[in-house]
């Protein structure tokens, strides 16, 4: 838009985005001036939703462990199932056999804190804590586990969860 618009439009546009998108929530129906038109539209004030994530993506200084995503005869698996590494190392999810796959953590069951962490070192998630899936043998996803807690962190593929594909990582010192 910047290329084809005056930079007076492009800021006019830039405002309006700003406006309609105030507060973080669902932007309230185009012309809904009033706050009784669009009461499900709380303002970036109210204490009554978390405030948005600050976490950034922190980059692994540690050892890159790997884990291999497989489904075959056997059944649908983790490879190990079980890790446990160090706080700053990361884990390389590698797609063998059976995708798609991908690496979703248990929200309620991470250690407490480390959510908004994890979920920022989660690239090109597709929900928070979600992974995108690994549909080619041989690609890979990467979380890094830099800034995280100790504890365990368990984990399944969203398509293979009713498959018994689970799995955890432990973060120890
Ligand atoms: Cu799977």
């Amino acid at each position: 838009m910047r290329v084809r618009f005056g930079m007076g439009m492009a800021a006019a546009v830039l405002s309006m985005a700003m406006v309609a998108c105030g507060g973080g929530e669902k932007a309230p129906a185009a012309g809904a001036t009033s706050a009784a038109a669009a009461p499900a539209a709380a303002p970036a004030e109210s204490a009554s939703t978390a405030p948005a994530s600050t976490a950034k993506y922190m980059a692994a200084t540690g050892k890159t462990w790997e884990v291999k995503m497989i489904g075959d005869a056997q059944g649908y698996r983790f490879d190990p199932k079980t890790l446990t590494i160090k706080a700053g190392d990361a884990v390389k999810f590698i797609m063998v056999s059976g995708g798609p796959h991908d690496v979703t953590f248990w929200a309620d069951s991470i250690p407490g804190g480390a959510k908004d962490q994890l979920a920022a070192n989660m690239p090109n998630s597709v929900a928070p804590l979600q992974a995108p899936y690994s549909i080619d043998p041989n690609s890979a996803y990467t979380v890094s586990f830099a800034g995280v807690p100790d504890g365990v962190y368990k984990y399944y593929c969203t398509p293979h969860l009713a498959m018994g594909m689970v799995a955890s990582i432990t973060v120890a010192k």
